[in-house]
């Protein structure tokens, strides 16, 4: 049977510490996979759900955005894939008698972990003004309170639509058609905070915002680089890939401030070898300081420079702009301080620079480790420079690899969610539905926290996502959310964001991945894409949760006929009733998507076009890949300070806690810990141990503490600390962001460290 939520809260957190682990995956994460889902979801339902994992007949796993591969096997899912699918498909529901014994009050008081725990979702919730308690609403009701605040603003423009990237293609495609027909491009999502760096980077330098790698192209290199990038907890699968690519013969090197354990060793449960040996997989760590690498790969290209025959000189002339600009700044780099910035040493620079220079198809990876920072973009362009010297872009077995996070973050995207749309996406929108798109741009997550905050926006509406815990500076963030007239969440699960609310609220549950979709039309699929621009279809196989779900399409269909009424000439119910009719759409606004029902009929779906990866062809300004040449930067840490970076544990996924142990970390019981250099913390007079408060240092000279961290010595670079995101999330300033994209810069936080009495 599937067991109870726990009961206590505050869950006792009590961490113990055992020091890292220097392999990931084997028998114990099969065994883990296997207990947490019987936990949540009882044996039979756990084999029948977890067997539809990511088959050509079932569901894309909700876990992250990697591909399956073409040889799939039985069970096709790792172990956090498959504790995203218990969380989702767990037999604890959540019911009108839960809202009537907790108050807003008690629920505001619980941790996130027993929030979620408590299961899902069952009824629409309305929350009236002046009221402290959530009560059954009818979906008419609660549509007719949606049209009537939406209808009450002085502009479309006080609005507010935020997308999670679990949302398929088709529901991310109804939601920015009504907010254009409504009339705002007011569409943050949860890229904003996540690869908005590589977007921004990718899209300037070689034309288009998305990665140009296929698996084909991981397995064939010689030399893959993961920088930034936790695999073995947050994309096991990937570590598959890797396995591959090595034992073909390629080299990895994984640049990081912490020596994660699933890049060291990877155990693959699918293989005889992989249970009992398992495969090396990084050649070389660079355990590179917060924020060191745009000086790294910069360096790397002075040295390229000055090798002979090392520059792809032919390419360079062909296909790249800006050349002699960028080789002007990449010579004057220079060595000392490149070692300040980076905390290598030269040794370790040079034997990169050897395994670089005998690679002939380089790849680079990475992921929140490069793009959370103020000089993220920066650093992403001089991945690219450094790609493009050696013409390892559009050329099998090399390229960028932006590993994306949400399972369809990277679609949602692709169907228009986006604050600052392109003139030709809507135009076609234009064309396609006959009004006239609103062109000036929207706001993104954190102009969009300014906005409440200001008073400027006044109903907030979220596709999924917890944007009060996931967005920075909690306490200004929920401070803004409270200003609101309105806020609306269309979710799976509970979370703090329920608990934050504007004057009135209303939780909107509905259908997950897992969950059967039938609709007037018959049964329904969606569609996602993945990390590496492959679109597919996903078929949940579980009864819904309740009876009274209605699914994403759904949800916004109707509120479209409440909101915009017979004005519209959108065929809205149509779409409702079969989601081929908003298939059939997207084919004719989205390039690249053209006879798109017939094309996800086929297994394993398509792949989008990618004019650099396809034909070497770069639709930037110049028409070429673009070399950039800003100046290097990196955090200055002042004395007597650590350089936090915010991050996740082995046991969550983003907001979600499933768990309060980081195995790979080897922390047990408790997520209040903050990884600290030993050498540091001696010189910080911090035992291993004790106790601390962290204190967020900025310019505005507010303070921001998180009180009552455990210290633990670990072996993390000098001068940088880490603790977990989103307990620290109250440390990050709301306007400490990226240049350009905007991205809370969640990893490069100045703290000093208090010690504080209890734990
Ligand atoms: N199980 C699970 N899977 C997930 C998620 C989850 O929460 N749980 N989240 C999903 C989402 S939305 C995302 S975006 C991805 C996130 O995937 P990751 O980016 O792997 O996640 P983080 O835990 O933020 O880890 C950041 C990594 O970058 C390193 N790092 C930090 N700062 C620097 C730096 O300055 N330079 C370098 N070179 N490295 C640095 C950290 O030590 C850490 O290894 O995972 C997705 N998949
Ligand atoms: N300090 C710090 N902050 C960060 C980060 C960091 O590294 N450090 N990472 C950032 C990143 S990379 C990201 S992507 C964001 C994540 O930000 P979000 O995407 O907003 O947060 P999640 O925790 O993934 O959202 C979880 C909630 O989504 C809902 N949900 C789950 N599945 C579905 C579904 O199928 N449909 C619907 N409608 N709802 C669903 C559930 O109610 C669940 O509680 O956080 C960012 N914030
Ligand atoms: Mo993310």
């Amino acid at each position: 049977m599937a067991s109870k939520p726990p009961a206590g809260d505050p869950v006792q957190d009590a961490p113990q510490v055992a020091g890292p682990q220097h392999a990931a995956v084997g028998l114990s994460a099969i065994g883990h996979t296997l207990r947490v889902a019987q936990q949540q979801m009882g044996v039979g339902r756990a084999a029948r759900t977890l067997l539809k994992v990511n088959q050509k007949d079932g569901f894309d796993c909700p876990g992250c955005a990697w591909p399956e591969g073409d040889d799939r096997h039985v069970a096709e899912f790792c172990e956090n894939g498959a504790k995203a699918v218990a969380e989702e498909a767990t037999l604890r529901r959540v019911t009108p008698d839960f809202f009537a014994a907790h108050p807003l009050s008690d629920l505001a008081s619980r941790s996130g972990y027993w929030l979620g725990q408590q299961g899902r979702l069952t009824r629409p919730m309305y929350l009236a003004e002046g009221s402290d308690r959530y009560e059954p609403v009818s979906w008419e009701r609660a549509f007719a309170i949606l049209a009537e605040e939406l209808g009450a603003l002085g502009s479309p423009d006080e609005a507010l639509f935020y997308t999670s990237g679990r949302t398929s293609n088709e529901a991310a495609f109804l939601l920015q058609l009504f907010a254009r027909e409504f009339g705002t491009n007011n569409l943050p999502d949860c890229s904003n905070m996540c690869h908005e760096s590589s977007g921004s980077a990718l899209t300037e330098t070689i034309g288009i915002g998305k990665g140009s790698v296929s698996l084909e192209d991981l397995h064939q290199a010689d030399l893959i680089i993961v920088a930034g990038q936790n695999p073995g907890t947050n994309h096991p699968r990937m570590l598959s890939a890797l396995e591959k690519a090595k034992t073909s013969g390629a080299r990895i090197i994984s640049v990081n401030p912490l020596p994660e354990a699933g890049l060291e060793r990877f155990k693959n449960p699918q293989t005889a070898r992989g249970i009992l040996k398992g495969t090396a997989l990084t050649d070389l760590f660079l355990q590179i300081r917060i924020g060191g690498d745009q000086a790294l790969f910069r360096l790397l290209g002075k040295l390229i420079l000055e090798t002979e025959g090392a520059v792809d000189e032919e390419f360079v002339r062909e296909h790249t702009h800006g050349f002699e600009e960028f080789a002007a700044a990449a010579r004057a780099a220079d060595w000392d301080s490149t070692l300040a910035a980076t905390g290598l040493r030269r040794d370790e620079i040079e034997q990169a620079l050897r395994m670089v220079l005998a690679s002939r198809r380089t790849v680079v990876c990475w992921a929140m480790g490069l793009t959370q920072h103020k000089h993220s973009v920066a650093t992403i362009r001089e991945v690219v420079n450094f790609l493009l010297l050696r013409g390892d872009i559009g050329r099998p077995g090399s390229g960028v690899c932006p590993v994306r996070g949400h399972s369809n973050v990277q679609g949602d995207r692709t169907m228009g969610i986006f604050e600052r749309p392109s003139p030709v996406f809507l135009d076609a929108l234009e064309k396609e539905f006959g009004f006239a798109p609103p062109r000036h741009h929207g706001l993104d997550v954190v102009r969009s926290i300014e906005a409440l905050r200001d008073g400027k926006a006044k109903v907030f509406f979220a596709m999924g996502g917890n944007f009060v815990s996931a967005s920075p500076d909690t306490a200004v963030t929920e401070a803004a959310m409270r200003r609101a007239r309105l806020t609306v969440h269309v979710s799976t699960k509970l979370n703090r964001s329920h608990a934050v609310t504007g004057r009135r609220a209303l939780i909107l549950p509905t259908l997950g991945r897992t969950d059967k979709d039938v609709q007037a039309g018959g049964r329904q699929v969606v569609t996602v894409e993945d990390s590496m621009g492959m679109v597919h279809a996903s078929r949940g196989n579980l009864p819904p949760a309740s009876p009274h779900l209605l699914s994403e399409p759904a949800i916004v269909a109707r509120m479209a006929r409440a909101v915009l009424g017979p004005a519209s000439t959108t065929p809205w119910e149509e779409f409702e009733r079969d989601y081929g009719t908003i298939r059939d759409r997207i084919a004719r606004v989205v390039p690249g998507f053209e006879d798109f029902n017939a094309r996800i009929a086929r297994p394993g779906g398509f792949t989008l076009p990618h004019a650099p990866r396809d034909e070497r062809r770069f639709p930037t300004a110049t028409g070429k890949a673009n070399f950039t040449a800003a100046p290097v930067e990196y955090p200055e840490i002042p004395e007597g300070r650590l350089l936090l970076q915010t991050l996740r544990s082995h046991d969550q996924y983003n907001t979600t806690i499933y768990g309060l142990d980081d195995r790979y970390r080897g922390i047990k019981g408790g997520r209040r810990i903050v990884l600290v250099n030993p050498e540091d913390a001696l010189e910080l007079g911090l035992a291993d141990g004790s106790c601390t408060d962290l204190v967020g240092e900025w310019k505005d000279g507010v303070e921001r503490r998180a009180p009552g961290f455990r210290v633990v010595h670990y072996p993390t670079a000098r001068g940088c600390a880490a603790a977990y995101y989103p307990e620290t999330n109250v440390l990050v300033p709301l306007d400490s962001t990226a240049d350009t994209s905007n991205t809370p810069a969640s990893k490069s936080v100045i703290v000093r460290l208090e010690q504080s009495p209890t734990v």
